[in-house]
């Protein structure tokens, strides 16, 4: 049962270590608890991302390929232009997509670049997709000229706990960020806002971040949790990976913590095994990034992704494919299992 007291705004560092403490199984069960109140377990939402400009970024975020301050070998782009942008999109709404997420390696996009982007808002949009950005940092008149747009989310990550964040990033400070997500909040727009783990922070700041999120005036609609794609180049290359249980036990916090937020499992699912997949998506993770490539690092393929989405039983949210076209799996097989599913669930109500 949903209670008025589940959605809170006054989390303290102290409860969320407290969750971290918790034996696991407790944990777990805690956040599927949550999450079986709020949204339906069966069902996982797919977002596509794409780099719409790529590179050559002012700012020194020290896990990034596309940070200008790192010699990464990337290679750069420019802003790709809007006919190719609704090509991928379509590729993207095809293959199951319901969300198609822009990213462009900005500071915050320029006065000349606007009118690009609002025109992608408009056809991808048109398309009849979700539309997401990640812009970097926006004006209050960006954020209302991206909201009039129709954009539907603007990505913006918290990243890191306060108290981490000078040692990741000094280009920009914790109050840009949380100045970005109260423009877009007060524009309209969805907020999705995340962070990512494995940057050597503390258990305390994962729960300081978790704090950072969750005391926001309103819960982000999506949050997406990402492991860290170690970057050869950055000065996060080496740093020791995190412990994948530390990881689904944060799934289960930003579950518990926000229980209406969609949490997305989100870059380094190519490096996690399924097992470990299965336990975010138990832990309380309903959204993936879908598709070959993230930004500039690769995803798991959609082939593998779909099978285990099938092998998991999930629905594909808003999906506008067969069954068969999002499983790889012939009609025929499906419905032979669905009859032979019914019968047992006959055969059981019998005994
Ligand atoms: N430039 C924009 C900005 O930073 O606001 C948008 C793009 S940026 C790549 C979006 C997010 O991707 C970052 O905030 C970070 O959380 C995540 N990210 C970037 N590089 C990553 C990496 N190597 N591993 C995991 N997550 C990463
Ligand atoms: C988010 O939190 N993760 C996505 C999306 N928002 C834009 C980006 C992940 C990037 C991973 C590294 C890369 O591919 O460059
Ligand atoms: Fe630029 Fe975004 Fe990468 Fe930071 S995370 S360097 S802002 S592209």
């Amino acid at each position: 049962m949903k209670t008025s007291t589940d959605i809170r705004h006054n989390w303290t560092l102290q409860e969320v270590i407290s969750l971290y403490e918790l034996p696991f199984q407790e944990l777990m069960f805690r956040a599927q608890t949550i999450h079986r109140q709020y949204h339906d377990p069966q069902e996982i939402q797919l977002s596509t991302l794409l780099s719409i400009k790529t590179g050559a970024c002012p700012e020194d975020c020290n896990y990034c390929s596309q940070s200008g301050h790192h010699n990464t070998n990337l290679e750069k782009e420019k802003l790709m232009k809007v006919a190719k942008v609704v090509e991928q999109a379509k590729l993207a709404k095809e293959k199951g997509a319901d969300r198609f997420c822009m990213g462009a390696a900005w500071r915050s996009p320029s006065k000349k670049d606007m009118p690009y982007v609002v025109e992608m808002v408009k056809e991808v949009k048109s398309l009849g997709l979700e539309t997401c950005m990640t812009l970097g940092m926006l004006s209050s008149d960006q954020a209302g000229e991206l909201a009039e747009a129709g954009l539907d989310y603007y990505n913006h990550n918290l990243d890191t706990s306060p108290e981490h964040y000078n040692s990741i990033i000094t280009t920009r400070t914790y109050q840009d960020r949380l100045d970005t997500l109260e423009h877009v909040r007060a524009a309209g727009m969805k907020v999705c806002a995340g962070g990512i783990l494995g940057l050597g922070e503390t258990r305390k700041d994962r729960a300081s971040l978790m704090c950072a999120l969750a005391n926001l005036p309103a819960h982000p609609n999506s949050v997406p949790v990402n492991m860290l794609v170690p970057i050869e180049g950055t000065p996060l290359a080496d740093v020791e990976p995190l412990e994948e249980l530390e990881f689904v036990r944060t799934v289960a916090i930003a579950r518990i913590m926000m229980p209406a937020s969609t949490v997305r499992l989100s870059a380094g699912r190519e490096n996690m095994s399924e097992s470990t997949q299965t336990l975010c998506f138990l832990a309380g993770a309903n959204s993936i990034f879908y598709g070959e490539a993230l930004l500039t690092t690769p995803n798991p393929d959609a082939d593998k992704d779909r099978q285990l989405i099938q092998k998991l039983g999930f629905k594909i949210k808003n999906a506008e494919i067969t069954e068969e076209e999002a499983t790889g799996i012939p009609a025929e097989v499906l419905a032979a299992d669905e009859a032979e599913s019914k019968q047992e669930m006959f055969i059981d109500a019998m005994a």
